[in-house]
């Protein structure tokens, strides 16, 4: 069997995705999430200059050894670009040979671990008592977790909110780089009163999360952990930027607060550190970005060792091709904690039909050989690519910070 055609698919029902279709002489075929948000471009140069030339003729059974051509072979390793080009082609492969074997993936990567896979769901709003309304609503839809954003006195943007009422909250929503602004003093002063209101109207039970977004030092994300013990989240996620990883050792010396990390990473080795030190809880790295069904399962592997769990990123800018293949990871993975659920819009469910389905606060994995999603090429060309940039961060003197 050999690999007779690949190419990438741009289309933005709503947002940008990009996709790529790795066909065989046998007819069947894979598809993969090549998706990185705001640099979308860079992917496909990257996979139509450099990947696909060197992918015709090769036997796509050979996902290992096509890992490491890709990998190894490339001289340079690593980055964002490099590492979701690879994942996208490694979550075709396994598509295709999921197919061939008449599975769904899951049962390829061992089997099911469990029946169904927990979510949490964003809830946010311009300030606590809207965010509250939020979690009430979400509640009600099953959601047995939460990630609770509110607005800050005295800020006048706000990290995850629409930019207009009754829009879709899109982090990637200009043109050009939207300018934010930040003020740790009055983020730190505010947010520990939104987890106490929501431990207040929603007792004990309910798994609450939050996001700091990198925008902390070590030494506040100390303070901010320790404050925030009392209401005993399910994580504190990116507290701070993660190069300098010795941070971690500082803010886990002060709290018992969980940490997750990594929405950014695209390797094993980003984690490294983390992980043998036992410095965090979580781990976020999405399979479109981290090279992939074969490099994520080591990083699990590696994670398990340490007891940290599985976090997967999981926003409206990576495709329903890579949730749907999280799913089926999430259903297998034996160290699973919990995946993001961002909704996808309408349009772009329908440019990709999909298997996997939401019940009461869960994925439910599908049984479609494969991982169950596909791609409508009709429909997608009905949605030309719109460049977007996900807007940039300045403190209220005008220091550029981190978004
Ligand atoms: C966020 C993302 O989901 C999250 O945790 O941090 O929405 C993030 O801002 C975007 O995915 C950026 O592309
Ligand atoms: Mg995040």
């Amino acid at each position: 069997m050999k690999i007779e055609q690949a190419y990438t698919i741009v289309t933005s029902p709503g947002r940008n995705f990009v996709t790529l279709k790795v066909v065989t002489d046998e007819g069947v075929y894979g598809i993969g999430d090549a998706t990185l948000n705001g640099r979308e471009m860079a992917v496909v140069a990257y996979l139509e200059e450099h990947v696909i030339p060197a992918l015709i003729g090769r036997d796509p059974q050979r996902i290992e050894d096509i890992w490491h051509y890709l990998y190894r072979g490339a001289y340079w390793r690593r980055g964002p670009v490099t590492m979701s080009a690879i994942a996208a082609v490694d979550l075709a492969l396994w598509d295709i040979k999921a197919k061939l074997a008449g599975m769904p993936l899951y049962q390829l990567l061992g089997g099911k671990s469990r029946e169904r896979v927990m979510t949490y769901a964003h809830c946010t709003g311009k300030d606590i008592d809207a965010c509250l309304e939020e979690v009430k609503a979400h509640v009600a839809l099953g959601y047995r977790a939460v990630r609770v954003q509110a607005g800050i006195p005295g800020i006048p943007t706000i990290y995850g909110v629409a930019k207009r009422e009754g829009e879709r909250y899109e982090p990637a929503d200009a043109e050009l780089p939207a300018e934010h602004v930040w003020s740790t003093e009055k983020y730190l002063n505010h947010v520990p009163k939104l987890f106490a209101a929501v431990r207040e109207h929603f007792g004990d039970d309910l798994h609450v999360l939050h996001d700091v977004h990198h925008r902390l030092t070590p030494i506040e994300a100390a303070r901010l952990g320790k404050a925030v013990e009392p209401y005993h989240l399910f994580w504190l996620e990116d507290c701070v930027p993660a190069e300098n990883q010795e941070g971690f050792r500082l803010i886990r010396q002060h709290t018992t607060t969980p940490l997750a990390v990594g929405e950014v990473f695209n390797s094993i080795h980003d984690y490294r550190e983390l992980l043998e030190n036992q410095w965090i809880d979580y781990i976020r790295m999405p399979l479109s970005h981290g090279g992939g069904i074969t490099h994520m399962r080591r990083v699990a592997d590696l994670a398990g060792l340490y007891h940290v769990r599985t976090g997967f990123h999981g926003p409206t800018d990576l495709s329903p091709v890579c949730l749907g293949a999280a799913v089926h990871f999430d259903t297998w993975v034996p160290n699973f904690g919990i995946q993001e659920h961002m909704p996808h819009t309408e349009e772009t469910d329908a440019v990709f039909p999909h298997d996997y389905c939401f019940e009461d606060g869960h994925f439910i994995v599908g049984e479609a050989p494969g991982h169950g999603v596909d791609i409508d090429e009709a429909l997608a060309k009905q949605y030309p690519y719109k460049r977007a940039s996900l807007p940039v961060n300045r403190l209220e003197d005008g220091t550029l910070w981190h978004w």
